[in-house]
């Protein structure tokens, strides 16, 4: 072969050998390699089966939450089992810097839903009378993705209070952390923050607090807060909330601390 053919012909073995890609990053692991059976939970894994009350009743009024983590960019859920009723839901979203994506429902047994963000938040409500439980599995699949969750807590007690950085000092630049209140006896808890100090600007650009209101089977954006000024409470009168906080790339301060009962 003459230079040129050989390179002609070396491009094409190329481009026939690249062709079929079907798979952009990480596969999903064939099987869940984790199982989860707590209302609620930090799930960090590429896939977990979560499984709870299957066979089994769970009370009236039940709110669980689970923050899912996977390392790759997407996360299918698919429900395998489910005893859930009509006015019963669970429900997924995505979380990341920007805030919270809207709820999906997943209702029927072999839906899929995919979230396309590496937190998803499931939450289960049920309505005002017993049911029954269920069991759905996740997968991680996709491209690497190095957006951090830098902060994460799961509230289930029926009151407690939460200080952030835990162990004192000044929280981080870009941080982008989330905690739940969720408390497994149903309640309607009140949110009330003790002390609050963060990089100040006008439009809470910069480093801010968001707090969430879980109602109407989505989380309701009702303050978004920064500076030093403690904002009116909140109550959860669907029984869960979210706070989400976030940092930008300088300037840091203490934190903040906040009850509820
Ligand atoms: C859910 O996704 C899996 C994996 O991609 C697929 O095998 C299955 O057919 C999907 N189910 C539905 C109902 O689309
Ligand atoms: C915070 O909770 C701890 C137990 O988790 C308790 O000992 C402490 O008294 C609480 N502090 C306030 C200010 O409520
Ligand atoms: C925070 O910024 C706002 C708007 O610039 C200002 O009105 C307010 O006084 C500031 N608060 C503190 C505690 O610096
Ligand atoms: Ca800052």
């Amino acid at each position: 072969m003459n230079p040129v053919a050989c390179i002609v012909f070396l491009a094409f073995v190329a481009v026939a050998t690249a062709a079929p890609q079907p798979l952009q990053g990480q596969p999903e692991d064939p099987n869940p390699i984790d199982t989860v059976t707590t209302c609620g939970g930090f799930v960090e894994t590429s896939s977990a089966s979560i499984e709870f009350q299957v066979g089994g009743s769970i009370r009236a009024d039940m709110r669980c939450v689970w923050i899912i983590r996977g390392p790759y960019v997407s996360q299918r859920f698919n429900l395998v089992q489910s005893g859930l009723k009509e006015t019963d839901g669970l429900f997924l979203s995505g979380h990341s810097r920007s805030g919270i994506t809207a709820q999906q429902k997943l209702a029927t047994v072999g839906q899929n839903i995919t979230i396309n963000s590496r937190t998803a938040i499931l939450t289960l409500s049920v309505g005002h009378a017993p049911t029954l439980g269920f069991k759905l599995e996740f997968f991680s699949s996709g491209s690497s993705e190095n957006s951090v969750l830098s902060g994460h807590a799961l509230l289930t007690t029926a009151k407690g209070n939460y200080t952030y950085p835990v162990n004192g000092g000044q929280y981080g630049n870009n941080e982008n952390a989330l905690f739940a209140i969720a408390p497994t006896v149903p309640g309607q808890p009140t949110l009330r923050f003790t002390r609050v100090n963060l990089e100040n600007d006008s439009g809470c650009t910069y480093d801010s607090i968001r707090v969430y209101n879980w109602f109407d089977n989505d989380y309701l954006q009702v303050v978004r807060f920064c500076g030093t000024t403690i904002p009116t409470s909140v109550t959860f009168q669907d029984g869960a909330g979210l706070v989400a906080f976030v940092t930008d790339s300088s300037v840091t301060s203490t934190g903040f601390e906040f009850q509820y009962e």
